[in-house]
Parts: C-alpha cells; structure tokens; sequence
C-alpha cells in the first residue's frame, strides 16, 4: 500500500518544484540560525539567494561527520533547546557523538515517513509488529515504535529482549512482522533449531530489516528459513534514523522519501556529481527538518540512483542497495563502530602497542568480534597464564564500558599481525558475508 499518495506519487515537475521551495526555507533557516552554515557560506562568499534550481545545489559546501562531531552536543541545532523534544545521537568515534535533535513538527513527520516504509511491506492496522531494535540512543526502536502507531498496527517493543524472549513473546502474540537487522533475523532463525522449534509454529508472514549491509544471499537465507517475504529499509540518524529509504512490493532498489530528502551521488575522490546509474557516495540534504536540518551532508554510503520508474506507482527516485562505504566503519550487530575507537581505548592502556587487527564473524546470525593485540617487546609474560588473563580481561572491560563491545581479546606478540609493504596492519579482516 502506499501510503502517503499524494506525495509519493507526485509527478516529478511538482516533485522538483516542492524540493526547491523547501530547499530555500531550509537555507535561510539554517543561515539565520546554525552559525556553521553561516560561517561556511560567509567564508565561500555564497549567497543563499543563488540557489534557484536544484542544479544551483552543487555550488553549496557538504557537511561532513567530522562537522557535527564539532557541533557537539548543540551547536548544529537550527531551533532553541526548549523547542526540541527528543534527542538520539549516534555512537561516538574516538571524539564526541552527534547529537540529533527534534521538534514536535520534525516527530510528526518521522512517524508518517516510517509509515511509508512498513506499508511499503505490505503492513497494515491488522498487524502485531515486533520491533526487535533497541529503545535507546539509536534510533531504530523508537523512530519504528511512533510509525508502527502511525499506522494503527499493534505494536510489541520487545526491544534488546534476549532471543529466546523475543521468540516466545512472537510465537505467544502471534507477532505477523518482525523488525530489526537481517543479522538479527538470522540469529531468531538459528535459536529454534537449536531448541527443536519450527519456525512454522511462528506466524510471521514479513520481516523489516536494516541498518546494516546485508546481501541477496543474506535475504534468500531468512526468507527460506523464516517463511517470510523480508524488505530492505535504509536510513541514518544524522539525516533523520529509519524513513529515509525502502523497499516497496517490487523490491528492486529503495524508494527515497524525496519529498523531505535530496539525495546525490557523488565520487568521494573528485566530489564531481554523478549521473544515475553510477557508484558513488550518498549525499543528503534535509529539506523539512527544523531541529537539525543538514545541507549535502556526506554518508559514506556507497550506492547509486536508479532513475527508471517504478511499478509498484510510486514516483520517487530509488538507490541500489547499499554496497560498501567510503570509510572503514564497521557495522557490528546494527552499531557502528571505528578502529579508531579502539586505537584511542588501546593508547590509554600502558604494556599494548596500538597495533591490532579486528576479526569479524558471525554465528548463528549474531557478530562476533575478535580483537588481536600486539603487546610490547618488554611484556614477555605469555607464560604467566594469570598476567595475560588480567590484561586480557582490562582491554575487554575497557572496550564493554566504553563502547559497548562484547570482543574476545587475543594478545599476539610484537610484529606478529602482519603488514603491508608500506608497514601497515590491514585493521579489519571482515569474514561476515554479505
Ligand atoms: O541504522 C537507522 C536505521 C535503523 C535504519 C533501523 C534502518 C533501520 P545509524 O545507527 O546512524 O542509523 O546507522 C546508519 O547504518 O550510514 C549505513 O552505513 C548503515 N545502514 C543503515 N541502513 C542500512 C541498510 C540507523 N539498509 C548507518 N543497508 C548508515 C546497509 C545500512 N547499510
């Protein structure tokens, strides 16, 4: 079903000329009220009145991560603190996290995005819709939550539940859609195996996964061994959390909300726009957002737009699945994570070298995560069991209250992890499949 028809079918001209009128409102607010756009656009000598057309975009500066890590915790804020009325951030890397906030206005509009994405899967108010992401910082949990009530399903916010919970409260409530990562899909898949139940006993008909890279083969696996249809959905909280893009019936690229959203393909190299069809980094710029707007914000993304209509009705432009990034972000069971993180938690620790290498592989669905440490030349304590134990034990302490990482920590001796002719250790080995 679709949703919000008069938008999500709207003839590309009147699309383009919303877009634009939005884009100006966007601009001048941000110029009046986030001193970083004023002080980028003052610097560049950029007029905001030049831009006309959505071409005239490309002549406006991108925002980067590194840009809001700056803003933080409230300076990228287009509104006073007392209009805002929820806040999210992202993880931190090794400096601050961004902090996203929203109004009253911005919430409303977020529910009825995430409508768009769970009718797109064919939900509707018969529904009972078990939302299996966190209610926390991140976004995913709520930013479903509101958009399950949008559209007068039953929600279950089984949240961080442990599985096997999660399993029971699906197979008791007669759950018909699960949401989460496909990872995360994959793991409930495995746990009833393990305890002689059947999936079939489950009355799950579709499930709702991202906030990770997952591949085709990935989907085949959950569909088979859940007997669900499973629908990709694509978003990010700097730009807003789930509701930026996804999968309608066809299932062949995912339909973004362009009336709130621009989005560009642009080379991470050159910065060159790219036409459709061609790889790229995914760009977005916020255009109805009032608490944190964001102009031609970089993702590090990769994927490209697809500009063939689609049949499924809707009028809005699709992106490809998303392929890879342009960083080395990892995405460990929906939480996105740095090495850099790790190298900083590393340096605070006397007797580590920061050299280390981080193995990713999953089981039963689930990441799992090794940590493979140098220790220095003067720590030849291999042979005392107990030593190596206490110190293996403070890294993993370390990396549980500060990043939340469960990883199982492995010391290695000096210059024994490998590196390229330039000397360096190629920091992540990634054995997931995608
Ligand atoms: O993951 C928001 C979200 C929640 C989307 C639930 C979908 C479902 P962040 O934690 O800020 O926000 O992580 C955003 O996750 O830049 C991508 O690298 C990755 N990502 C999100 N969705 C997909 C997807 C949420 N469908 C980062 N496929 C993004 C691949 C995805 N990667």
């Amino acid at each position: 079903m679709i949703y919000s028809k008069e938008f999500e079918t709207m003839e590309h001209e009147d699309l383009e000329s919303l877009q634009i009128e939005r884009l100006q409102a966007t601009l001048n607010r941000v110029y009046r009220n986030v001193s970083f756009y004023r002080n980028l656009y003052d610097e560049t000598g950029l007029e905001i009145s030049e831009i006309k057309s959505i071409d005239d975009m490309a002549k406006l500066p991108f925002t980067t991560k590194d840009d809001l890590r700056k803003s933080y915790p409230y300076e990228a804020f287009a509104v006073p603190l007392r209009d805002i009325v929820r806040i999210h951030s992202t993880s931190g890397t090794s400096g601050n996290p961004v902090v996203v906030g929203y109004t009253g206005n911005d919430l409303k509009i977020w529910s009825e995005l995430v409508a768009r994405v769970l009718s797109a899967a064919g939900m509707t108010g018969h529904d009972l819709i078990q939302i299996a992401f966190n209610y926390s910082q991140s976004t995913g949990g709520l930013g479903f939550h509101y958009g399950v009530e949008q559209i007068g399903a039953s929600v279950i916010p089984a949240s961080g539940e442990e599985v096997l919970k999660q399993i029971q409260i699906m197979k008791d409530y007669r759950t018909s859609a699960l949401v989460s990562t496909p990872g995360y899909a994959l793991h409930i898949v495995s746990v009833p195996e393990e305890n002689n139940m059947d999936p079939q006993e489950l009355n799950l008909s579709v499930g709702l996964f991202g906030s990770e890279p997952w591949s085709e083969k990935m989907r085949i696996e959950i569909e088979s061994r859940l007997k669900i249809k499973a629908f990709d959905n694509y978003g990010l909280s700097e730009v807003m959390g789930p509701g930026v893009a996804f999968e309608c019936e066809e299932r062949d690229g995912l339909h973004v909300n362009e009336d709130h959203f621009i989005v560009e393909v642009i080379d991470p190299e050159t910065l060159q726009i790219l036409p459709p069809g061609e790889k790229g980094e995914l760009v977005f710029t916020t255009i109805t957002k009032q608490g944190f707007p964001l102009i031609r914000y970089r993702t590090g993304d990769i994927s490209s737009i697809v500009e063939e209509s689609c049949s499924c009705g809707r009028t809005t432009r699709r992106i490809k699945r998303i392929s890879g990034r342009t960083d080395d972000m990892m995405i460990v069971d929906g939480n996105n994570l740095f090495p850099s993180q790790i190298e900083a938690l590393l340096f605070e620790i006397e007797g580590v070298e920061p050299h280390f290498k981080i193995i990713l592989d999953r089981d039963e669905g689930l990441d799992i995560i090794e940590l493979k440490v140098e220790v220095t030349p003067d720590f030849i304590a291999f042979d005392e069991i107990r030593k190596v134990q206490k110190f293996q034990n403070k890294i993993r302490q370390l990396l549980i209250n500060r990043l939340g990482l469960h990883a199982k920590i492995t010391l290695t001796e000096p210059n024994s992890l490998g590196r390229t002719d330039g000397g360096k250790i190629k920091r992540v080995l990634d054995l997931r499949f995608f």
